[in-house]
This record gives structure tokens, sequence and C-alpha cells, in this order.
């Protein structure tokens, strides 16, 4: 039998159906929506009964022509001919089953951690099912969410094999697109599918549920397929094309004024605003829960910075990021002092394992806290040493495994898409003897991260299958130059004496800045 199309899987629940709704109509319509393969799931019926509807469910997927899979039972697969099994970490082992099914039968194994994998590689399963991915009503867990970032760990384990992958676990149409993007290996090894219960079971329309889900999985594997970072259409590799996209980015910054939603600390918030407006943008400086969808709904970007960050004002960084990643508004997340305390890595964590960014900004401390390295302490805020032995990796190998953009902020700046590293040399050292240059950059890289998906909305060949429209890595770099050039030419103003005077010299100078003053003073390299 040839490999079958994994992408989307149908797994059976006959408990979620609406009522009056009948199963097999509800699985000839989920099959009609679009259903590529289905597993047979029921787990508190008798043999006979369980023989019965996996005979009737196998008519309907012949006359559409879908593989049929049956959960755990080995010998219910074989009475009714099924294409093969699906097997739990505590079902029978893949050896036996093996021994037992026809040698073109199809085995996947439902796997939790990376040594299950390692483990499905090594039995030569068709599939691993990955999960949970999210949290499920459907099922009662018994080990914990994987969560979107954890998956590409265990993808990883399957290179260099042809072993299909799916992810499994709370899987809707919201949270699709952004499941697709974040399931990615370092090595660009991404899902051949997933496979879905109750977001299609539960539907009183099954075929309209799972075509909201088959077009969205058509689109990422399309944009997948050339753009396999997820991350960009644009390919600019000199440092005069991307000063040209920077120049262009900061007039029509002006021209637009894009709402830039920010959820930052107490501390910066009153200078992170006027440093929005002085770029021209129009920030709003929104955290209330409630209104996190509307918010999201009208803004060109979302900020989100937790340098103050208390249990009470993490619903609202949840739901807004959660309605950015839906709205497909960029995110820029700002990790402030995340290797200061337990509470704030694991808030970290808790943000990023819901809604993707599309930049993370940090300083060397942060950022190597973000990656799991000892390579740099951090004392509060602020990071201990001068930073990584080899920066320009360190920032690529971290924006491939977080999926975005990376900015390392420091003495020499660092931006990467995984692919391309910047390399920026400008800023005077006055910026470090203020507070908050760091937030305001991340407020900034926001305001152009909106224009920049603006820009990107307005063309008609802009691909539908990405989370983030536009060019995070140029907006990026825009933000960095911004920031750095004009504190340099405020340090140079009459009026900037010390660090009192260069806070407001350094707003008046983003206020009349030109892109040409960028473009002249800026010292960027590409790798
Ligand atoms: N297996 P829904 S999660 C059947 O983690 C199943 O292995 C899981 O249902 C695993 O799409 C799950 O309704 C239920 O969340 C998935
Ligand atoms: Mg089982």
């Amino acid at each position: 039998m040839s490999t079958p199309d994994y992408s989307l899987y149908l797994v059976t629940g006959r408990d979620l159906l609406p009522p009056n709704k009948d199963y097999l109509t509800s699985l000839e319509e989920s099959l009609q929506g679009g259903v590529t393969i289905v597993q047979i799931r029921e787990k508190d019926l008798e043999t006979n009964e369980f023989i019965d509807i996996a005979r009737q469910s196998k008519v309907v997927c012949d006359k559409y022509n879908i593989p049929l899979l049956i959960n755990d039972r080995i010998d219910v697969a074989l009475t009714i001919g099924a294409a093969g099994v699906h097997l739990g970490q505590t079902d029978m082992p893949v050896e036996q089953a093996r021994r037992l099914l026809p040698p073109d039968a199809i085995i996947g194994v439902s796997c939790n951690t990376v040594a299950h994998v390692q483990e499905a590689v090594r039995a030569r399963v068709d599939y691993i099912g990955i999960g949970a991915v999210w949290g499920t009503q459907t099922k009662k867990l018994t080990s914990p969410i994987i969560g979107v970032r954890g998956v590409g760990a265990m993808l990883e384990a399957l290179a260099g094999t042809d072993i299909k992958a799916v992810a499994i676990g709370g899987i809707k149409s919201t949270n699709l697109l952004r499941t697709l993007h974040g399931a990615v290996s370092v090595s660009n090894r991404a899902l051949d599918g997933v496979a879905v219960v109750s977001d299609i079971v539960a539907s009183p329309e099954p075929k309209q549920a799972a075509e909201r889900l088959r077009i969205i999985i058509s689109r990422f594997q399309a944009y997948y397929s050339t753009h396999p970072n997820g991350l960009h259409t644009s390919q600019l590799l000199t440092s005069e094309s991307i000063l040209d996209s920077v120049g262009r980015l900061i007039t029509e910054l002006r021209n637009r004024s894009p709402l830039v939603h920010q959820i930052t600390n107490t501390v910066v918030a009153n200078q992170s605003a006027n440093v929005t407006l002085a770029l021209g943008g129009s920030p709003i400086m929104a955290t209330e829960p409630h209104e996190m969808e509307d918010m999201t709904r009208i803004s060109g970007a979302l900020l989100v910075n937790i340098g103050t960050m208390r249990v009470e004002n993490v619903e609202g960084m949840v739901l807004a990021g959660t309605f950015a990643n839906k709205f497909r508004k960029p995110i820029v997340f700002d990790p402030v002092g995340i290797g200061a305390s337990t509470y704030r890595k694991e808030g970290v964590r808790s943000l990023l394992d819901v809604w993707q960014a599309s930049v993370i900004k940090g300083n060397a401390g942060e950022l190597a806290a973000l990656a799991g390295t000892t390579e740099v302490e951090s004392r509060g805020v602020d990071s201990v040493g001068s930073g990584f032995k080899d920066p320009e990796t360190f920032v690529a190998n971290l924006a491939k495994r977080e999926r975005c953009v990376v900015v390392l902020t420091g003495p020499v700046d660092y931006i990467s898409d995984g692919q391309r590293v910047a390399v920026l040399r400008n800023g005077p050292d006055v910026l470090a003897k203020i507070t908050g240059s760091g937030c305001m950059l991340g407020s900034i890289i926001a305001s152009y991260c909106a224009t920049a998906a603006q820009l990107a909305a307005q063309d008609p060949t802009s691909e539908n299958g990405q989370l983030f429209k536009g060019d995070m890595f140029v907006a990026a770099i825009t933000g960095v130059l911004v920031l750095t050039v004009a504190a340099e030419l405020a340090v140079k103003r009459s009026d900037v004496k010390g660090p009192g005077t260069f806070l407001p010299g350094l707003i008046d100078s983003l206020w009349v800045l030109e892109p040409e003053h960028v473009q002249t003073l800026a010292m960027l390299s590409i790798k």
C-alpha cells in the first residue's frame, strides 16, 4: 500500500457527538470535508459491539477510499480487515503487533517523550502521534502536556527516517496554524498532519469543521514547502537592500501610524508610549483581559514585556497573544529578567507554549536563560559578563528553535531569523545608563513589525499559509537601528548633558529621525 495522507487525521469519539447527530452520518460528513485517515477509538465497548461499529465505519471509509485504523485492538483490526492499528504506550508492543498483522499493515504509536520517539524509530513504526500538544477534555491525560514548543525536539528524533508524524490533543481551527508553525524541528522537520477528535466530532456540521482545518493545513503545507523557516517572504541578503527596506519602514510608520498594543512593565510604560508616538505610531497600553480581543483586533502589533509580571496580569498576556496569533498580528516578546526567578521562567514558558512570538528580544543573560544554557549568568535584569563565545550561532539556533526572529542586545546587537544573522554596532554607552532602553526597543520593534505586517497585507500575492505576514527580520533590524542611531544623534545635542537630559533628547531625536540618518550612520553587516 502507498503511504497514506496523514494530514487530517480523525479520531472518533462517539460520546462527543451533538444531540441527535448520528455517528455514521457525522463520520461520512467529516470525510466529505476532507478527513484523510480515520482511527476508530472505543474504550468502553464489548468486543462484539466494537467489531460492529468498526465494520460499519469501514463501509463508509471504503466509499471514500480513506484508510481506517483501529485503536489498540489487533483482533478487531484483523477481523474487519482494517488498514492498521494505533497503539498506546501501554498497548501491545509494536514487534508483536507486527507479527500478528499482515505485512503491509500500518502501525502507529503514541509518543509523549523523545525516548518514546526513539523507541518507535527502533521498532520501525509507520507513524507516530505526538501528544498531548494542548490541553484536552476528550481524554484523561496521564503524562504532561508537551506544548507546541516541545514537539520540535520530538520531530528531530525522526530525522533521517521516513516515519510520519501527527500531533494530537486540543487541536482546533483556532490554534491550528500556530501549531503547525511552531511544531517544526531545528532541521526543519514539520508535522505531516494533525489528529483531531472534538473539533470535528462535537460539531453539528462536521463537514464544515473538517473543511476549516483542511484549508489551513493545505495553505501551511504549500507555504512551508518554499519557506521552511516559516518566517519571511523577502530574502534580502545585502546590507544595502536591507537598508532600503529599513528606510521604507521608517517612512511608512509615520504615514500609517499603526496602533501598537503594549502590555509592558510599570517602570517604563510612560516612556515606551512616548517613544512610540515619537516614531509616528500610536500606543495603547491596555492590560484588562476582557478587552484583549477588541484591542488585538484593532492593533497592528502586540508587545508583551514581563518586567513587572504578576499573577493577575498573566491572563491578559495569554489572551492578547492568543488573539494576536488568531488575527495574525505580530507579537514582540521581551522576557525581562527571565533568569532572575523561577516564577518568571515558568511564566515565560506558560506564555510561549500558548502563543507564537514573531520576535523575541533580550540581553545575553535573558536569552541564555530562555535557551537553558549556563554560558552567560544573569543578575536581576542585567547580564553578568560580556556574553556568548559565538553569539551569531547562538541567535541563529535560538531563532530556529523558537521559530521566530531573535534579537540579542548588548554592546553589539545580533539579530537572526534562523538563516541570516545581522550584526549591528551602533549605540552610545549612555543607552545602558538609563532605565528601560531595552524596553523602549521592544516598543520600537513592535511598531515596525506592525508597519511591515500592514505593508505585506496589502500585497495580493502575500501568502496565506504563514502565521506572520511581513518581514519581521527587517522590522527588528529597523527597530534596533532607529533606537541606536537616534541615541547617537541625541548625545551630540547641545541640550543633552547626561543620562537625565539624554532621555528627552532621545525622544526628540526619534521625532526628527530621517531614513537618511539611519542609512548613513548604520554599522550593519549580514552573515
Ligand atoms: N490521544 P481532542 S490526546 C485520543 O495525547 C487522544 O495521546 C491523546 O482529542 C494523546 O482533539 C487525545 O478533542 C484526545 O482534544 C484528543
Ligand atoms: Mg491505548
